[in-house]
């Protein structure tokens, strides 16, 4: 039997729910009869609903002989916003498990594969396993760290430059690169910009949930195009002049999408660890930086991923604005060093994704 072929199934059937379930995993689920045929499939489609396996489960009819579950990841055994998974499989007749990875929940973490061990039912653990953690990979990072999982992504000409020295960027890479981004948006609770990057490009950035870093109040509440979609989180300087906060307080006085909150700085910066220690605070577990040199280059040190995407063009002007500029490196040693994760075509440009 290819289980790796089923689990790449339930992989691709978790995806369907991007966007939907944060906090919870991604979570896809096939049922195979004694024959090995797929006669059902399901996947956890919305935070609070049911699980993967129990929609898989449910669709089963009466005269189906259920053999196999295979689910990316291990079944749950708790009672949380739904019953445990466990006992529906265990109900369900199922035989055999064939399980991505265990969960690390630690209210589950072994004890759901224990659950199902005990009721008779063969476990084969770890399919896929590597690519089951990648789906995950923002579950894992809340779960293990209780962390915001941070991705940049940004849009550069071969020698990194993200515009000309004039601020100039529009449109580096093409349509279909474009299209890309926003879907990857979707993977992300939010995305994260600059008030600098606000004010030079005017971004609508289509999204539920935003948050701006502004630590003066310098952007155009009235008439920026950010604010006039989704709930927008604005971080300023605690220690900001107390006319200017007034006089934005009351621009913002009957926009209820806009949400101030005054944040620690550093060295005259916005703490970047302490806005993202609040947004996970507030149930944003995971953030997508899209913004300049500046930002990016703040963010680098807390920054699991990043999604460049690369125009075959050179602009080969010294002053070009860089796509991570924070600091001057001494020495090539100074460099933070990634893995490349990945890389895609999406003519004429190409997508490399990097990771810590
Ligand atoms: C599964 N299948 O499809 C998912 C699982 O309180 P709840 O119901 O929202 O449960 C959330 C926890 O259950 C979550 O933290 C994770 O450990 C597990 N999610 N388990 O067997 C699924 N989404
Ligand atoms: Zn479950």
């Amino acid at each position: 039997m290819d289980y790796e072929l089923l689990m790449k199934r339930c992989i691709e059937l978790a995806k369907n729910a991007y966007g939907c379930v944060s906090p919870n995993p991604l979570v896809g689920c096939v049922i195979l009869d004694d024959n090995g045929k797929i006669i059902s499939e399901g996947y956890h489609e919305k935070y609070g609903e049911f699980h993967a396996e129990r929609n898989a489960l449910l669709k089963l009819s009466p005269s189906d002989n259920p053999h196999t579950l295979v689910v990316n990841l291990e079944p749950c055994c708790h009672y949380g916003k739904t019953p445990p998974c466990t006992d529906i499989i265990i109900e369900k007749g199922i035989k055999k498990a064939v399980i991505g990875m265990r969960d690390i929940n630690p209210i589950i973490s072994g004890n759901g594969i224990k659950k199902l061990k005990e009721a008779g039912i063969e476990v084969i653990e770890n399919v896929l396993e590597k690519e089951c953690r990648e789906l995950n990979e923002i579950f894992i990072k809340n779960m293990s760290e209780h962390k915001t999982f941070v991705a940049v992504k940004t849009a550069t000409t071969i020698d990194g430059k993200i515009a000309a020295y004039n601020g100039s960027s529009k449109w580096i890479t093409s349509e279909l690169a474009r299209n890309e981004v926003k879907r990857l948006r979707k993977i992300y609770d939010a995305i994260l910009t600059s008030s600098a990057t606000v004010i030079a490009d005017n971004p609508t950035m289509e999204h539920n949930n935003k948050i701006v870093i502004d630590r003066n109040l310098q952007t155009d509440f009235e008439d920026a195009n950010i604010y006039k979609s989704g709930q927008v989180l604005v971080f300023y300087d605690k220690n900001i002049e107390s006319e200017r906060l007034k006089s934005v307080l009351r621009t913002v006085e009957n926009k209820t999408n806009i949400n101030l909150l005054p944040a620690e700085t550093n060295s005259d910066k916005i703490d970047l660890c302490s806005v993202l220690d609040e947004i996970y605070k507030r149930g944003i577990m995971s953030v997508i930086v899209e913004a300049g040199g500046r930002l990016n280059g703040s963010v680098l040190r807390h920054t699991d991923k990043i999604y460049q995407f690369m125009a075959p063009k050179v602009l080969g002007d010294n002053k070009g604005l860089s796509c991570f500029d924070f600091r001057t490196a001494e020495d090539i040693s100074d460099a933070e060093v990634f893995k490349i994760a990945d890389i895609q075509k999406f003519e004429p440009d190409i997508l490399i994704t990097y990771k810590k």
